[in-house]
């Protein structure tokens, strides 16, 4: 006997899109405007993307739940769960999970680009899930809008990803999310923000299940705090669930009993205790044991466990090691092997897609992901907190099918560049076995769409934006795994290798920036082995950039003053990530990201390469 019950006060709704199409500035406006909240909560910048690195960089990187309580022009209530996502493709895995804890989602797309790569992706996941998303073309305040276009493009988007006629006919609507409004046409500019209330309210089944049957819950996300540990997000399908309630936890790690220390509810951009909660609520849950993503929760005497979540796999690996550079220690509060373990171990707790394993060598660890920004911002977040490590050259993850065959990650990417600069990507792209797929121009723009191996997107960005003087735009997604292509070509520029500990000179440095482009400016430190700069040509060379000039007389110190130096490349962590080959490590401290050759001694390197010839020798005469 089911009796399911509709919560008509309740919605739960997630906002999806591709990167910068403006969710989290959307949902702001929803805050700003639900009158929830008092004015010196609403200060400042978007309230939604409030961990520093987000406002840094101004994207979403966690997905974050928030609830409103709307109050309709009839002074009907409604409390509202909001689900902001991320938009970079590395954190789709996320967004598939929370989006199944929805009834209904907004999907965005800017008005001037259109459909992009991830708004493929996440739109695919909520009409897998059956969900009708309600369409709203965003920053229509943009000059460069083109609304009907992009209407089209969304349209052939659902077709082409098979939408049943339902979820065809889905509601359009139009909004600047930035200057908090929303209409239903294109070319009439709203009032308000109260088009998109109303649209949640009208369009988005009430939250629904059966209260009075068996508990079912499943948790989707994972938060973490210092004091309570673990928090397991997840929404209550059937049944109810109380603060210190007996419960049984069913999941990949087998089953095992447990209490509820406390269920809390969302409120506003926090979470409140709740004595209970039932059918349709989503809820946060403290103490339970050991809890992981796609554990169902249920009740002993009575248990209906769901199936559990496939955990999207890494696809991005590298080696996180002790910094053992000449300058270790010097800006960095954890240095050791054991705290750099301890660290990763906690960022376990609620990074649910990545991995960490042991070596064979105690002093690093292999530490896996979905991409270099998911892998870039942990190191990032590290290095802020005070921690040193030296990171390996990021290997795609390959793996076996079957019937044994290799496989490899395929990515589908996207480039739009001034047409005079196609020839350069489709060059570029080509060299690392991407095919082109699609091609348009729109208005002296070409979009070209590519099916690229993801080894070959290491290091494509900044090659990509040299060849276009920057004026490329590129977004990629994971596409699949496809039979492993062979290798991609790696860098075809040698470095400079400093040769001694000390200072770089104004002198040595424009001595040697003719020869290529310079990683340290005047005074900057280096140590030998320390990577200075980049050499024109294909082989490494050793280099000494500390040396000053002889000073013999007056007119040549003033002639240096004169010398000009051109600024030094300094890359942020994934950049120099992506820059580096198998024998070089990124050095990253709090203050500092330097590239290193693994080997710091000339004589060690050249030792080494000559085993390495060696064994090739061997191996050709073996066959
Ligand atoms: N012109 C215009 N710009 C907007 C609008 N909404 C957002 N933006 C800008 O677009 C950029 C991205 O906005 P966000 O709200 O952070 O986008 P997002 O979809 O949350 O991004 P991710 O979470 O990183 O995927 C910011 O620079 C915003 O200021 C809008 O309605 N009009
Ligand atoms: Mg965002």
């Amino acid at each position: 006997m089911t009796a399911m019950t509709q919560r008509t006060a309740l919605r739960n709704i997630a906002i999806i899109a591709h990167v910068d199409h403006g969710k989290t500035t959307l949902v702001d406006a929803l805050l700003r405007q639900s009158g929830n909240f008092r004015d010196t909560q609403l200060t400042g910048d978007l309230i939604m993307d409030s961990n520093p690195l987000e406002r840094e960089r101004g994207i979403t990187i966690l997905a974050k739940n928030i609830a409103i309580t709307y109050r309709a022009q009839d002074g009907v209530e409604t409390k509202i769960n909001l689900i902001d996502t991320p938009g970079h493709a590395d954190f789709g895995g996320e967004v598939e999970r929370v989006l199944s804890m929805a009834d209904g989602c907004f999907l965005l797309v800017d008005s001037a680009e259109g459909p992009m790569p991830q708004t493929r992706f996440v739109l695919s996941k909520a009409l897998s899930l059956g969900l009708k998303p309600i369409v709203v073309i965003n920053k229509i305040d943009r000059v460069d809008r083109r609304p009907d276009e992009v209407l089209n493009e969304v349209f052939d988007l659902f077709v082409e990803l098979e939408a049943d006629d339902d979820q065809l006919d889905f509601p359009v609507l139009y909004a600047s999310g930035r200057d908090g409004w929303a209409s239903h046409a294109a070319d009439v500019k709203g009032a308000d923000i109260r088009p998109i209330f109303e649209a949640i309210i009208a369009k988005v089944p009430p939250a629904a299940g059966d209260a009075s049957g068996p508990l079912r819950l499943r948790i989707q996300t994972l938060a973490y705090s210092e004091y309570v540990g673990r928090i397991g997000i997840g929404r209550v399908w059937g049944g109810r669930i109380a603060t210190n309630q007996q419960i049984k936890l069913i999941g990949r790690s087998g089953e095992r009993p447990g209490k509820v220390q406390q269920v809390q509810l969302f409120e506003g951009f926090g979470r409140v205790d709740a004595v209970e909660a039932q059918a349709g609520d989503i809820v946060a849950l403290v103490g339970l044991p050991n809890v992981e993503i796609g554990d169902s929760i249920v009740d002993p005497k009575n248990p209906s466990p769901m199936p559990t979540l496939d955990i999207e796999p890494p696809t991005l690996t590298m080696t996180f090691r002790v910094n053992d550079s000449p300058f270790v220690g010097r800006d960095g509060d954890h240095v050791t092997s054991r705290k750099i373990r301890d660290r990763l171990m906690r960022e376990l707790e609620s990074n649910v897609a990545l991995k960490v394993e042991e070596t064979t060598d105690t002093d690093s660890m292999r530490v896996s992901g979905r991409g270099l920004m998911h892998l870039g911002i942990l190191i990032e977040t590290m290095r802020r907190e005070g921690y040193e490590l030296s990171v390996g050259k990021p290997e795609v993850v390959l793996r076996k099918n079957e019937n044994g065959v290799l496989m490899e990650p395929v990515e589908r990417l996207v480039v739009d560049v001034p047409e005079a600069n196609m020839g350069a990507v489709m060059e570029l792209v080509g060299l690392r076995r991407g095919t082109l797929e699609k091609m348009d121009q729109r208005s002296g723009v070409s979009h070209l769409q590519f099916s690229i191996p993801a080894r070959g997107l290491i290091g494509l960005r900044t090659r990509l934006m040299t060849a276009t003087a920057g004026e490329a735009v590129v977004h990629h997604t994971f596409d699949g795994y496809q039979p492993a292509k062979g290798e991609a070509p790696g860098r075809t520029a040698g470095v400079m290798i400093a040769n001694m500990s000390g200072r770089a000179t104004t002198y040595k440095i424009n001595e040697l920036q003719v020869r290529g482009t310079m990683f340290v400016g005047n005074t900057d430190e280096v140590y030998e082995g320390m990577i200075v700069g980049e050499h024109c040509r294909e082989n490494d060379i050793v280099v000494n950039v500390t040396e000053a000039k002889q000073l013999t007389n007056f007119r040549t110190t003033s002639k240096d003053a004169a010398e000009v130096l051109r600024p030094a490349w300094k890359p942020t962590v994934e950049q120099a990530l992506e820059y580096i080959e198998a024998d070089e490590y990124v050095e990253v401290t709090p203050t500092a990201i330097r590239i290193r050759k693994t080997m710091l001694k000339e004589a060690e390197r050249k030792r080494a390469d000559r085993t390495k010839v060696k064994a090739a020798k061997i191996e050709a005469m073996a066959v």
